[in-house]
């Protein structure tokens, strides 16, 4: 049996899962079942205890690319594989929010705001996408596309990853230093690393400090990558123009929080890269079958790393 967990689109989710798997039983929560029963289980954020008891459970499929809560818990034997997206329609979504938040910065958008709100008619000097230096952070599935899309548009781009992965237009870095280079290189700081032990907590005070006067920074991989305090502090003090920022280290964001309503500061709903249901099954029936054969899916995380 395939337990489903979707509960904002429950009906959608069964119903295409029901027609791609169809000699496959789907029930859905918070539908009771035999846990025992339960051999895979499609989950976006599931409760605490969603796996207890479910003995015979063989793989859970991630209706997402980041599986840091799934990481985190404590119900889920290492024998299981975790499986997530691998882009599946998230990678174009990702590089539209990025180059929002880039052309916001490139074209001084926040500073033409500013001068509409004071009715001020004043032409600033151009800085053109070849002028433009963007760092990625984190060359992934999503990553690795949205920085090769940006370098085709004609921005200068390098990129920091574990292994310094080559891409085609991005300057590879790697390392401690290799981040250190980039951010000193980056008018643009652009985070799409997933949450794990090593990243957590990576863009602190120190860091960001180390990015040029005037840099912009976009935040859409995850919230605790990024010390938001220092984020407001240097900003304050001018050393950073502004942000988008997508994702937090609590979600929703708090409403007394200063960055909602902070001038340089745009807030989504961690919206950037969103899960296309179609695509989402489509995926995860093709990598259920490749287990079933014995094979290693695509997107098949690896526990010890965290991604
Ligand atoms: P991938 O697992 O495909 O890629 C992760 C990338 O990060 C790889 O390039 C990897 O390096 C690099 N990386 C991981 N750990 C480190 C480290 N310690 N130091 C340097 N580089 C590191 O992930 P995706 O591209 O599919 O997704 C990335 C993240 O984006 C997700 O985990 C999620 O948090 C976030 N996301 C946010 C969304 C939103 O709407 N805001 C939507 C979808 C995803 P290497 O290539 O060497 O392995
Ligand atoms: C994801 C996300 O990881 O939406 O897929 O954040």
């Amino acid at each position: 049996m395939l337990y489903l967990y979707a509960p904002q689109e429950a009906d959608v989710y069964q119903a295409l899962l029901s027609r791609a798997m169809p000699g496959r039983e789907v029930r859905v929560w918070p539908e009771p079942v035999d846990a025992a029963s339960v051999r895979y289980a499609v989950v976006w954020g599931p409760p605490p205890g969603f796996f207890a008891g479910m003995r015979r459970l063989e793989a859970v499929f991630v209706l997402g690319a980041g599986v840091d809560k799934l990481m985190a818990r404590d119900d889920l034997p290492s024998s299981v594989a975790v499986v997530r997206l691998t882009d599946a329609g998230m990678a174009q979504q990702m590089l539209e929010y990025a180059l929002y938040g880039v052309l916001h910065a490139q074209r001084r958008m926040g500073e033409y705001q500013h001068q509409q709100s004071a009715a001020q008619w004043r032409p600033l000097p151009a800085r053109l996408a070849s002028q433009t230096r963007i760092g990625v952070l984190g060359l992934g599935e999503i990553g690795g596309k949205v920085a090769m899309g940006l370098a085709t548009l004609g921005y200068r781009v390098r990129g920091w990853s574990r292994s310094g992965k080559p891409l085609e237009g991005v300057a590879a870095c790697k390392g401690e230093a290799g981040l250190e280079d980039l951010l000193a290189d980056s008018d643009i700081l652009l985070n799409i690393l997933p949450a794990t032990a090593d990243t957590r907590g990576l863009l602190n005070e120190r860091r960001l400090q180390g990015l040029p006067k005037g840099a912009f920074i976009i935040n859409a991989g995850r919230g605790e990558q990024l010390d938001q305090n220092a984020v407001l502090g240097l900003l304050e003090r001018g050393h950073l123009a502004g942000a988008l920022l997508d994702v937090f280290s609590e979600e929703p964001l708090p409403v007394s929080h200063p960055l909602w309503r902070h001038p340089a500061v745009l807030v989504t709903p961690h919206i950037a890269a969103m899960t296309l249901p179609e695509e989402a099954v489509s995926q995860i029936t093709a990598n259920l079958a490749a287990l079933v054969r014995g094979e290693k899916p695509a997107g098949l995380v690896e526990r010890a790393r965290g991604y």
